[in-house]
């Protein structure tokens, strides 16, 4: 008989880092409980946490590789499959150059220690600059403005949540989504915490969200029009004389550049376009400027949008002015244990566009380009065309801008190769499917969201189940493919090979113990702490709290100059750009042709992105897909609260019911993304019975920030009428 158990994990599906205890008997899972010993979440957990033992347990979780043989998936052995993937990949790039294999690494990816410390090798013996990823569709902003301003993209500035007195949310909704680029765990204790000490909570965005209503103030502000606002606020503070000394502001150059960029930009000229009083803006601008301790944050809704890299520098410049960069309660830098940063300048260049997209030109950053560029690439013809597709951890069909088109062009690949353990809508298109195990499987810590965390801790977890004989973490799999495509290299290529073997030999935690002895723990003296070792994190598997945010300037920062660049040229460059998107954005407040909406996009509590609508108790209840309308918008539409709508974009049409409220701002209407899983072939049977629609049918691969080339998804272009009262045009999703 077995006792059960209860073990330490840390839940790796969103950005909270949740410390779990789950209860196992046997090989399988009991009960899953919030950790009350984790340092970090003290015993916090969100509903999705119960849901890993569905994943766990899900009989569609792919459990063995598949090949496509005459239009239909066979599972074969490891060996094939990989034989299969890696000659598929070789003789495209034989054929057709290094550059026609594409790349797509997804969310999850940096939710394994171990694919990204993989990753990176199979995308060097790749060696192809058709590399993308959900960066593009997501935080890409936020690392062109920290690299463009402080040296090095992963230097996020995070609001430190637990000290701050005053904190401005733009475009975030962290009571759904639990927080990113700002990892804390039970967000909402943390903001309540914030008034409870006579802080204030004031949230801009055109949903009045959970987070809204539990904040001190919430304004309404037209889609994409944030960096209007945000100029609009820099304004106020340079007329107004607001700014603070700061240590960080004797550290920055270019601030009379700030200085020449806000003139003109008053409240007045920006109000009409953004749907905010003057009134409105000059108060929130102030009220940060006087609070004692404040944070400007931004996130998903400021980035995902045209204007993304402007918005997200001019969150960190108003933070760097008024004083709250690098101080307790402002906005800090994180002291990870293992430090992704590293101790020299960048691994990547603080340069966008080293390169660029072969058919629209759109920049490179960070070694990759816009997944906007995705389909087009595929589809047209000419040398450097994209041929074939390695997807890991992503499901770009549903989650990038005109994902209906991309699905189409993935059907005209030659090779396909997706690491992945479910059927889904992008993988049904691969010719090779590789699934990893379950998280449950696997070992755990951290890299990526220690490093944006509230409070520097860490944690590592062994794999809670032995992994089924002959099952493989990620780390292996993409090893195995990357050994297999270095055969046959010439002795050029041979350091490669030897790292890559090396790196192998070590595994994950052999690397993780090595990184943690260059760490900034592993010198501690008797009085902070035992040098922080594996053996330590071993020793305390709740996890290891290493103290709140500390100042960390000069030090961290990674320039060449060693200053803060307050203004960057790349960033500045683009301004004439937004001048204009201010007139476009005036004349539409105008003349908008009647019945134009704009499109945002939501996430709720038991979402995490497109993937976990397999798990019964995630999606039981009322359906969930529907389309947020205001009471105006509704009857001026013809639609009522339950009704189903057509939706319309430029590039397709979805179907989706109707719940009319009076939290959307009048002109904008919301939907979630990651649904639309009725698509044939998709082996997600939970999921396949309640599909919804994706959002994703609608949005536009055309708008994209022109900077950076992240997807424009913010105010999309919508119309709305009764589904089945217009003529039958366009596709239904
Ligand atoms: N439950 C759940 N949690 C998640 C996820 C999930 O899918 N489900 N996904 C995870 C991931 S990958 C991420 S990146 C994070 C994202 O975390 P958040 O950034 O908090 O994401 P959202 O909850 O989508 O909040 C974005 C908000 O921006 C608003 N918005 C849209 N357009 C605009 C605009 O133009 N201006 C302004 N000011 N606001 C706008 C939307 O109305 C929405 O309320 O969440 C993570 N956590
Ligand atoms: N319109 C609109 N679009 C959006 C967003 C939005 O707010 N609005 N949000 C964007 C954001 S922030 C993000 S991050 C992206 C997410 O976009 P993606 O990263 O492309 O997609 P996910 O939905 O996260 O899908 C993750 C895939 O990884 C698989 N998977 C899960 N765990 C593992 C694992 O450990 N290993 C491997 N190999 N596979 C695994 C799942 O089966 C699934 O197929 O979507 C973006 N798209
Ligand atoms: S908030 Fe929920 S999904 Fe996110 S880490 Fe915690 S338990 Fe997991
Ligand atoms: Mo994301």
């Amino acid at each position: 008989m077995h006792a059960p158990v209860a073990r330490p994990v840390t839940c790796p599906l969103c950005e909270a880092m949740c410390g779990l205890l789950v209860e196992t008997d046997g090989g399988r899972v009991t009960s899953i409980r919030g950790d009350a010993d984790d340092p970090f979440s003290r015993g916090h957990l969100c509903p999705k946490a119960v849901a890993l033992q569905d994943l766990h347990e899900d009989p569609d979780r792919l459990r063995q590789p598949l090949v496509k043989r005459d239009g239909r998936f066979v599972p074969v052995s490891w060996g094939e499959a990989l034989d299969v993937a890696a000659r598929g990949l070789r003789a495209v790039q034989r054929r057709h150059g290094r550059d026609a294999v594409a790349t797509y690494a997804g969310n999850p990816t940096v939710h394994s220690v171990g694919a990204s410390l993989f990753l990176p090798f199979l995308l060097r013996a790749l060696g192809t600059r058709n590399r993308y990823s959900a960066t593009s569709v997501d935080q890409l902003p936020h690392h062109v403005a920290a690299a463009t301003m402080f040296g090095h993209p992963l230097l996020i500035p995070i609001p430190d949540l637990d000290r701050t007195q005053h904190l401005v949310i733009i475009g975030a909704n962290p009571l759904a989504s639990n927080g990113s680029l700002m990892t804390a765990p039970d967000v909402a204790r943390r903001l309540k915490a914030i008034r409870a000490r006579g802080g204030r909570v004031v949230v801009v965005d055109p949903r009045r969200t959970e987070t809204a209503q539990a904040a001190d103030a919430h304004h309404f502000v037209r889609p994409g029009t944030d960096a209007f606002l945000l100029l609009a606020m820099l304004h106020v503070v340079l007329a107004e004389g607001l700014e603070r000394p700061s240590r960080a502001r004797d550290l920055a150059v270019e601030l009379d550049v700030l200085r020449e960029v806000a003139a003109g930009w008053t409240p007045e000229r920006v109000a009409p376009a953004t749907g905010m009083s003057a009134d409105a803006i000059a108060t929130l601008a102030r009220d940060f400027a006087a609070a004692p301790s404040a944070a400007l944050y931004g996130r998903v809704g400021v980035s995902m949008q045209e204007f993304g890299a402007v918005s997200t520098w001019l969150i960190t410049a108003l933070n760097l002015l008024t004083g709250r960069l690098d101080e307790p309660g402002g906005v800090m830098f994180t002291t990870p244990a293992v430090d992704p940063v590293g101790a020299k300048g960048g691994y990547a260049p603080d340069r966008i566009g080293r390169w660029h997209s072969r058919v629209r030109g759109l920049p490179e950053f960070m070694g990759e380009l816009p997944v906007a560029a995705l389909a087009e690439e595929i589809e047209t013809p000419g040398a450097g065309q994209v041929r074939a597709l390695v997807t890991h951890a992503g499901n770009p069909v549903l989650s990038t801008p005109n994902g209906g088109r991309l699905e189409r062009a993935l059907g005209q690949l030659e090779c396909m190769v997706s690491v992945d353990f479910y059927l889904n809508e992008t993988t049904r298109h691969a010719h090779v499917i590789l699934p990893p195990v379950g998280p449950l499987e696997r070992e755990h810590y951290d890299v990526v969201f220690n490093a944006l965390a509230v409070r520097n801790v860490a944690k590592w977890a062994p794999p809670l189940f032995a992994p089924p004989a002959g099952a493989m973490p990620d780390w292996q799999i993409l090893s195995a493919l990357t050994e297999r495509l270095q055969r046959g290299w010439r002795w050029r290529a041979i350091k490669q090979r030897m790292a890559t073997r090396a790196m192998r030999r070590m595994g994950v935690k052999g690397i993780l113990s090595h990184e943690l002895a260059k760490g900034p723990y592993a010198r501690r003296t008797p009085g902070d702490g035992p040098p922080l070792t594996m053996a330590v994190l071993e020793a305390q598997p709740h996890g290891v709290d290493l103290g709140a945010l500390v100042p960390m300037l000069p030090g961290r920062l990674r320039t060449a100059s060693g200053k803060i660049h307050a203004a960057p040229a790349a960033i500045v460059a683009d301004l004439p750009r937004v001048a204009r998107g201010l007139e476009r954005a005036l004349d539409a407040v105008r003349g908008q042709p009647p019945g134009t909406l704009l499109l945002v996009g939501r996430r709720e509590l038991r979402s995490n992105n497109s993937w976990m609508h397999n798990s019964a108790r995630l999606v039981r209840g009322k359906p969930r897909c529907t389309l947020l309308m205001h009471p105006r918008d509704a009857a001026a539409c013809g639609v009522a609260d339950g009704a189903v709508a057509r939706v319309t974009s430029r590039v397709g049409a979805v179907e989706a019911p109707v719940v009319v409220t009076d939290a959307m701002m009048p002109g904008v209407v919301s939907l979630p993304h990651g649904w639309g899983h009725g698509r044939a072939g998709v082996q997600l049977r939970t999921a396949a019975a309640v599909p919804g629609v994706s959002i994703n049918d609608l949005t536009d691969d055309a708008r994209v920030d022109a900077l950076c080339g992240v997807a424009g998804f913010s105010g999309t272009p919508v119309t709305v009428a009764r589904a089945g009262d217009e003529g039958a045009d366009g596709p239904v999703g």
